[in-house]
């Protein structure tokens, strides 16, 4: 057992069973279908996916399953650009009954050493030594997990749920995969979610409402395409912006602040693009957007007809929103990410007729470096895309959403 536990957590969620402590003598005494501890470490290695996909998932656990989740994070900064209630000063808060401790090194464990029932290692961040050698001495070990990487590659079935057992503790990690398939961990898909989108999109007055506080800006004319961009650098995108100036219909643009403002200002002549800034060129008008938490990250996909996503969080959010959607994938050396676009393409774009098919892979290929984009190809097919994302919505749903899967797991390993 652990020399020192605290019980000095904040008070569980609603949710939660109130019995529910965090003191290791108390879990290994208390039954397992209370409120289940947890700890979420999430190394921040860029960008925001890391802590988008943890932080998601921990507000998963607590509000759907009453679990008790404490997440060990490196980068508040990065955290606070999509939970702005985290103050970046303070070494451990509670936001939505989630306990956040700021993990400033990698031996850092809070300021008492406490180990979970279940204990999630996001994206193989390594955990701290001393905490692993308290799971060791745990009377009960808990349930360790690695959270990978989400990869719509076939491998990855085979590889879900696979178990290593550590070279000198009597401790077992299982490595949980997300994935696009059968056999995989699914995607993370909160119980409201389709509520709340059929919301939004059966009142005029939300999008309205949504339009003024995003662009400061009435909603466009029903006839503007309206296009999100949430993307990494893009060498294609001055050729999309000119076939958008050029295009017969009106685009309106809504850009989130990041790391393509520089270029969308640069199309415009502008020195910057900053949040709350407009600029208009033949068809074309852009809006930038102040970034914004996650719930409002998801109302900009709904009040988009197209949506250009990146990395692992937005793109699976882009999937819900069930639009045609555009995925910059992350990218890595030696173009290893390639046959990960192909693979998601595989599952999504396969019943497509073939015609739509190759036009949607020649669009994502020409987004990721390969080709160039033609926007006419993309419209053309565009009432099968539309049909298609919708489609694919209701199949991925069908693996059953990635939090409950991860939990229905662990409360088998507790039994
Ligand atoms: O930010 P990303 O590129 O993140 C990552 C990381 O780079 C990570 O290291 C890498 O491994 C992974 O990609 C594949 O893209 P992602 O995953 O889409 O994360 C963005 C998060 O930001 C997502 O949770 C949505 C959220 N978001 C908001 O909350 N508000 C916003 O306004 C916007 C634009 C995004």
């Amino acid at each position: 057992m652990p020399a020192t536990m605290s019980p000095a957590r904040p008070p569980a969620p609603s949710a939660a069973p109130s019995q529910a402590t965090h003191s290791v003598t108390a879990l290994t005494q208390m039954p397992v279908y209370g409120a289940i501890a947890c700890d979420l470490f999430c190394a921040v290695i860029d960008n925001f996916g890391d802590i988008g996909v943890c932080w998601r998932l921990a507000r998963q656990l607590t509000s759907e399953h009453g679990w008790q989740v404490r997440i060990f994070v490196d980068d508040l900064h990065a955290f606070k650009k999509l939970c702005p209630a985290l103050e970046v000063e303070r070494s451990r808060q509670a936001v939505s009954g989630i306990v956040i401790e700021h993990w400033r090194e990698p031996a850092h464990v809070g300021d008492t050493l406490e180990v979970a029932d279940v204990v999630i290692e996001a994206f193989g961040c390594e955990l701290p030594h001393v905490y692993v050698a308290a799971m060791a001495r745990r009377e009960r070990a808990p349930v360790w997990l690695n959270l990978e990487y989400l990869s719509a590659e076939d491998w990855v079935a085979d590889f879900h749920l696979r178990q290593s057992p550590h070279p000198r503790y009597p401790l077992t990690k299982t490595f949980f995969f997300p994935g696009l398939g059968a056999g995989t961990g699914g995607v993370l898909k909160e119980r409201h979610l389709d509520a709340a989108r059929a919301a939004f999109e059966a009142s005029q007055q939300m999008r309205e409402a949504w339009w003024r506080h995003a662009t400061g800006q009435p909603a466009p004319h029903p006839d503007a395409t309206v296009i999100s961009l949430f993307v990494y650098e893009n060498p294609a995108v001055d050729s999309l912006l000119e076939q958008w100036r050029d295009s017969p219909t009106p685009i309106e643009l809504l850009v989130p602040e990041g790391r393509i403002s520089g270029a969308i200002a640069h199309f415009f002549g502008l020195p910057a693009f900053p949040a709350g800034s407009h600029a208009e060129r033949g068809s074309l008008r852009a809006h930038a957007l102040a970034f914004t938490d996650q719930p409002g990250y998801d109302a900009l996909l709904w009040a988009s007809h197209l949506n250009f996503v990146r990395g692992e969080d937005s793109f699976v959010r882009a999937q819900w929103a069930a639009r045609p959607f555009v995925w910059h994938i992350y990218p890595q050396a030696d173009d290893a990410h390639l046959p990960k676009l192909d693979a998601a393409l595989a599952h999504y774009a396969a019943p497509l007729p073939a015609a739509a098919r190759a036009a949607l892979a020649r669009f994502w290929h020409a987004w990721n470096g390969v080709g160039q984009p033609d926007w006419a190809d993309f419209q053309h097919h565009r009432a099968a895309f539309e049909q298609r994302a919708v489609d694919w919505g209701q199949e991925l749903a069908a693996l059953g959403d990635l939090a409950g899967n991860l939990a229905e797991f662990a409360k088998s390993q507790l039994k």
